[in-house]
């Protein structure tokens, strides 16, 4: 390593490693890794899965790569001897932007655990320029900027694989590059082969993220999700689709003719998983070059395609099950349309229900019923969210197709989240039961046999201390906030959405804040943190982070308040700030409405991380919930039943609520207080209450009080210090269920079979 680091510091730069500065010593970082990555075999097998997804959230490359080669304790020893900190060092390295919350974050996640289990599987998405928006924060509001993350020497490597993309109008020619993916102490790499064109152009973006919609040779890759609130946006989002999958099909086709494969045995030698909706013409793509360039008939390409393709489905909420009017894919993509006229004239021959069409009344195509119909799996991502997909959402689906339907709750990866970002509790964790874990999560159940010893309990606490300590630094360092390392941290860190309540949090908030005003002091501070990012067209969000600024104003100026409560929104949040906050977390939000969160992911790293949840039993919560038991876990509100029986029987009435209770209108009524209309904008504050009072689509009202009562008893019982230690290390210790591992493993045996 030290010579490696040496030759290209000397090659490139003239430069000694004593004399290098920390962004030469992270450039030849990255070469040594990717030099080694590049001589590594590529994973090969008779059967291949491509798992194609619009998002990729990889978060930082470096620290992760060394893990996983084996690397990391060298390189660390190599730059301490010359003075670096390797942590400093990869501050470096710009964050990929290539993704937007659990979606994007899961592929990563299964990237890392494909190749860790030795499997060959290749990922397939866009290489957005700007990916998602850069948050910054001003008057309180969000602001948003672009995220330019490709600098000169990075993890993409350009490829000579090259593919003509037929629109309407116009053929595109891409590019691919690729990104290496090493598993855990493994001799092959995998890849994630990321699709751009040339004539992209980031000088046309303006004021923030504005550009021309229109103009698609030079703003395909620019932004991932570019807003589509009007039709030149959605055509964009159809232009963007639709370049991901022709290219992954046409790639597909070809490294199979390369391995030898017989096309007609396809489905054999390969199998491809749709992420969400956004692949989905992924299927009318293969159909079409089959039969147009390859000599299949329509029954023969529809039934090898069928066996090839497999659908992940990521949320019931129906906004977000994607819908394309026939008249736009029209204007796009001509040559798909009389392929999917064909495929819904099949459904309508087969089945005489129109729940069950993919072209609907209103001339729109159901993306998620093509997947159904012609792929030979469906899944959703945690146990309840599958049974709510069977029994309501899919169900005219789930009668026709039993067989199809199966769960595979998510997971995540020990290597980043435990290894990397907790190198303190992860030696620790070592120390007492050995490193096995980090391959074999379920051996952190050995931890158990120390839920009694009081030593093994301090120093858990000890390095929650720790890690607290970081995070204070870090927030000091980088949005110059003060907190107290002493206090409670309450974190939640997720996409801005009205479904996972932070409205309700925010509104815990205005509780605590009249409580302390009245003399009724906590015993410990708290500390409130937010991270989230709201959709740019998504203006009831943007209020609740309106909201949740104006408190932290409010709150952290107010001497009476701020020594015992204090708010952070934590600005631009991203892989690489959860990666310092989930350490440092004891309380860990997971409060979505019962039945809308599929299954959250962010629950698992909190976990494992010995921070305690304080959810409603949504998603994955459930599980943890039944791994944990009560007494580890704090659980409100109401249950998904009684949620879907609301909706279905129209009978919530936020301004009943309102109304007849006198202590909840009084904490809503706050959001339009005097106090804060001198901070805020009255109109985002006004229509957030009104919303509230008036709406409340997602039952936030429904909730609040066992909310709020939950959350006092966790911080009472926080205060039994041996206690909370112990509920932390069961924690910890029933995580490695939520072991990305364990998830590839069950989606190979059941769906891939690779
Ligand atoms: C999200 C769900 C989360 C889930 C992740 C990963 C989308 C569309 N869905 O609950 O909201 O954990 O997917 O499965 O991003």
């Amino acid at each position: 390593m030290e010579q490696a680091l040496q030759h290209v510091l000397q090659e490139k730069f003239q430069k000694d490693l004593k004399e290098a500065t920390k962004e030469e010593m992270y450039t030849a970082l990255l070469f040594v890794t990717k030099d080694k990555m590049k001589h590594m075999k590529q994973k090969e097998g008779d059967r291949k899965l491509y798992y194609i997804s619009a998002e990729f959230l990889i978060g930082k490359l470096l620290s992760n790569n060394l893990i996983n080669l084996g690397l990391f304790d060298e390189a660390k020893e190599v730059l301490a001897k010359y003075g670096f900190d390797l942590t400093e060092v990869e501050e470096v390295e710009a964050e990929p932007s290539l993704g937007n919350g659990g979606l994007g974050r899961l592929a990563a996640c299964f990237l890392d655990s494909i190749a860790t289990l030795g499997l060959a599987g290749d990922g397939v998405g866009l290489n957005y320029h700007d990916g998602l928006f850069l948050q910054k924060f001003a008057d309180h509001k969000q602001r948003e900027e672009k995220n330019p993350w490709i600098t000169e020497e990075s993890w993409l490597t350009r490829t000579d694989r090259h593919f003509e993309v037929p629109f309407q109008d116009f053929t595109l020619t891409s590019t691919m590059y690729d990104i290496d993916v090493p598993g855990y102490g493994k001799d092959t790499c995998n890849k994630l082969h990321l699709f751009d064109l040339d004539t992209v152009d980031e000088s046309i973006i303006h004021d923030g993220i504005q550009f021309d919609k229109r103009d698609i040779p030079k703003n395909l890759t620019l932004f991932l999700y570019p807003d589509d609130s009007d039709e030149a946006g959605q055509l964009l989002r159809i232009y963007q689709q639709y370049f991901m999958v022709s290219n992954a099909a046409q790639l597909i086709l070809k490294e199979a003719e390369e391995r030898g494969v017989n096309l007609y045995h396809l489905h054999e030698h390969v199998c491809i998983q749709i992420n969400d909706t956004h692949p989905t013409m992924v299927i009318p793509e293969l159909i079409r070059l089959l039969t147009t360039q390859k000599g299949f008939n329509m029954d023969t390409a529809i039934d090898v395609v069928r066996k090839t393709c497999a659908y992940t489905n990521h949320t019931i909420l129906s906004e977000a099950l994607e819908k394309w009017p026939v008249s736009y894919l029209e204007k796009v993509v001509p040559h798909l349309l009389p392929i999917i006229r064909e495929l819904d004239a099949r459904v309508r021959r087969d089945f005489h229900d129109e729940k069950v069409y993919i072209i609907d009344e209103m001339d729109r195509v159901h993306m998620a019923h093509i997947d159904i119909h012609y792929g030979y799996a469906v899944n959703g991502v945690a146990a309840l969210h599958t049974e709510i997909l069977k029994e309501s959402e899919l169900k005219p689906f789930y009668d026709i197709y039993p067989e199809k339907f199966n769960n595979k709750t998510n997971g995540i990866t020990f290597r980043r989240w435990l290894v990397h970002c907790n190198h303190e509790l992860a030696d620790y964790l070592k120390e007492l039961i050995g490193k096995d874990f980090v391959e074999n999560a379920d051996s952190l159940e050995k931890l158990l046999a120390f839920r009694d010893d009081d030593a093994v309990l301090e120093r858990l606490r000890e390095i929650k201390k720790d890690a607290k300590l970081e995070l204070k630094k870090y927030l000091k360092e980088t949005q110059d906030v003060d907190i107290d390392e002493n206090a409670i941290f309450d974190i939640q860190i997720k996409r801005l959405h009205e479904y996972k309540r932070q409205q309700m949090n925010a509104l815990y908030a205005i509780y605590k804040y009249k409580e302390i005003k009245k003399g009724h002091l906590p015993k410990r501070p708290v500390t409130m943190i937010f991270g989230a990012k709201a959709a740019p067209a998504y203006t009831i969000a943007k209020d609740i982070i309106h909201l949740i600024l104006c408190l932290q104003e409010l709150i952290n100026h107010d001497p009476e308040v701020s020594p015992y409560l204090r708010i952070v929104m934590v600005e631009n949040y991203n892989v690489t700030k959860a990666e310092k906050l989930i350490p440092a977390c004891d309380i860990s939000e997971q409060i979505s409405l019962a039945s809308k969160e599929a299954s959250g992911t962010g629950n698992m790293k909190f976990m494992l991380n010995g921070a305690v949840t304080l959810g409603t039993e949504d998603g994955a919560n459930v599980e943890i919930h039944e791994l944990v038991g009560d007494d580890n876990i704090y659980i409100f509100g109401e249950k998904s039943e009684t949620v879907i029986d609301l909706y279905d029987k129209a009978a919530y009435n936020s301004r009943a609520i309102y109304e007849s209770d006198p202590e909840i209108e009084e904490l809503v009524d706050f959001i339009i207080s005097k106090q804060m209309i001198l901070i805020g904008d009255p109109v985002n504050l006004g229509r957030l209450y009104k919303e509230i009072v008036s709406k409340d689509w997602f039952m936030t009202l429904l909730d609040l009080k066992d909310y709020i009562l939950t959350k006092e008893r966790m911080l009472e019982d926080y205060e039994d210090e041996k206690a909370w230690a112990k509920k932390m290390l069961v924690n910890i210790a029933k995580a490695g269920y939520f072991s990305s591992d364990r998830t590839i493993a069950e989606y190979n045996q059941d769906i891939w079979h690779l």
